[in-house]
């Protein structure tokens, strides 16, 4: 308690001179980042650090970074977003948590899957259906969407204008469900900041427990001084995830397709300020012992860096998922090339669903070292990405395939 009380004074005292003081919140942190944390305020403290393993959970040997649990002033975080990614070129670095006991069980790494999980069948099954639908996939639809959610002014989770963004997402989603009574579009409210998230829910026929979730964040920013009148595009960062998503909807439910797990589409609120949205659902669900038996990120789909067409990262995912992804790329889309890369944080809201204990996957547009230059900023448009969505369309391929392989399926019977 006195320890914490000592960390709130030094912040605020650290902020009297410029930002406002805001709450003082708990997050995780990477050793990197933590550096230029203490860069901005030193007088924060690590209460506790630990080292994790490449792939985010518990360190055996082969050594990942440094991870420590800290107090700030929520104030500093936009300061420190900009910090990390000017000076170590990426964005995220830290994930904020509810209080510090969440943020200690950050450090013990992935948490542990629900004692009922069981492990799915990664079976390639469903020949048919997928040959099927993945020919409706159109490119000119995805580019619709990212048209529309980039000419937002910005879509930062404080904004009119990121409220309003959420609010058209909920609205095409409710259009495309039309009068199904088995789907269900809701928002999702978050207790610290006005931009909900949006939930698409297509209900399983018989084996509705089991649920998979597709996701991708609706935010966008230009870092710290983000704010009503700032403009931030992010058109591929991540309008782009959003519309490939939002085609899979489409396709799924213009055919009348019924899956036998409950299958859930979300836009969330917050990424770019710490996984905040997806940390809030992915948490709620494990509250609830929700049966999720995976769950695939989309966040940049449209802007090809590197010769193959799909990279999956392999740290804070799922293995045995990863390697169900390559399987249909190679069964479904056998011209498309596929790469592995590695983030070496957690870098988008995979790692939410990873933390409590989900199996989760991140298919992204390039590898690490050839991605987007132009996101976080102004100039993340359509004309630097791919004008076509020819890139984002292969996304909602594999999206399409993941979404229906795994959602025909009965329930999982092989232990985890
Ligand atoms: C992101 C950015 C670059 C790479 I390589 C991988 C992932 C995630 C991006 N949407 C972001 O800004 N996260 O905060
Ligand atoms: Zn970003």
């Amino acid at each position: 308690m006195l320890k914490m009380r000592q960390t709130a004074a030094l912040a605020l005292f650290a902020l009297a001179g410029g930002a406002q003081a805001g709450q003082p919140v708990w997050i995780s942190i990477g050793d990197q980042a933590y550096q230029q944390l203490r860069k901005l305020d030193a007088g924060v403290k690590s209460q506790q650090s630990r080292q994790l393993a490449a792939d985010g959970r518990l360190a055996k040997g082969a050594a990942g970074e440094t991870v420590h649990v800290v107090q700030v002033d929520e104030a500093l975080l936009p300061k420190l977003s900009d910090a990390i990614h000017e000076n170590l070129r990426h964005c995220g670095g830290y994930i904020v948590h509810g209080n510090q006991q969440e943020a200690r069980a950050a450090l013990n790494g992935a948490a542990a899957p629900l004692a009922k999980a069981l492990a799915p069948s990664y079976a390639i099954d469903n020949q048919a259906a997928v040959n099927k639908l993945l020919p409706q996939l159109q490119d000119s639809n995805i580019l619709g969407t990212i048209q529309s959610l980039s000419n937002y002014q910005n879509r930062f989770y404080t904004t009119s204008h990121g409220v309003n963004a959420s609010n058209w997402i909920a609205a095409q989603w409710k259009q495309l469900a039309g009068s199904r009574t088995d789907v269900t579009v809701e928002q999702f409210a978050h207790a610290s900041w006005p931009q909900k998230s949006v939930i698409l829910t297509i209900k399983g026929t018989d084996n509705s427990a089991e649920t998979i979730v597709l996701g991708g964040h609706l935010d966008s920013t230009i870092g710290s001084g983000t704010g009503e009148s700032s403009r931030a595009p992010g058109a591929d960062d991540d309008a782009s995830g959003v519309a490939s998503l939002t085609e899979v909807v489409r396709v799924l439910l213009a055919s009348n397709y019924q899956p036998r797990r409950t299958i859930k589409f979300m836009a969330y609120a917050a990424e770019e300020v710490g996984l905040r949205g997806s940390a809030d659902i992915a948490k709620r669900f494990k509250q609830q012992q929700a049966n999720v038996v995976g769950a695939l990120q989309l966040d940049m789909t449209n802007y090809q860096g590197d010769a193959q067409d799909i990279f999956l990262f392999t740290d804070y995912t799922n293995a045995a998922q990863n390697t169900f992804l390559a399987n249909l790329a190679k069964a479904y889309l056998p011209s498309l090339k596929v790469g592995y890369s590695q983030c070496g944080y957690a870098c988008s809201d995979h790692a939410s669903w990873t933390a409590q204990g989900y199996a989760a996957s991140f298919p992204f547009e390039s590898s690490f070292n050839n991605s987007n230059p132009y996101i976080h900023s102004r100039n993340d448009t359509l004309a630097n990405s791919d004008s076509q969505a020819k890139h984002a369309l292969k996304f909602s391929q594999l999206a399409l395939a993941y979404a229906v392989e795994l959602g025909s399926d009965g329930p999982a019977k092989a232990l985890r």
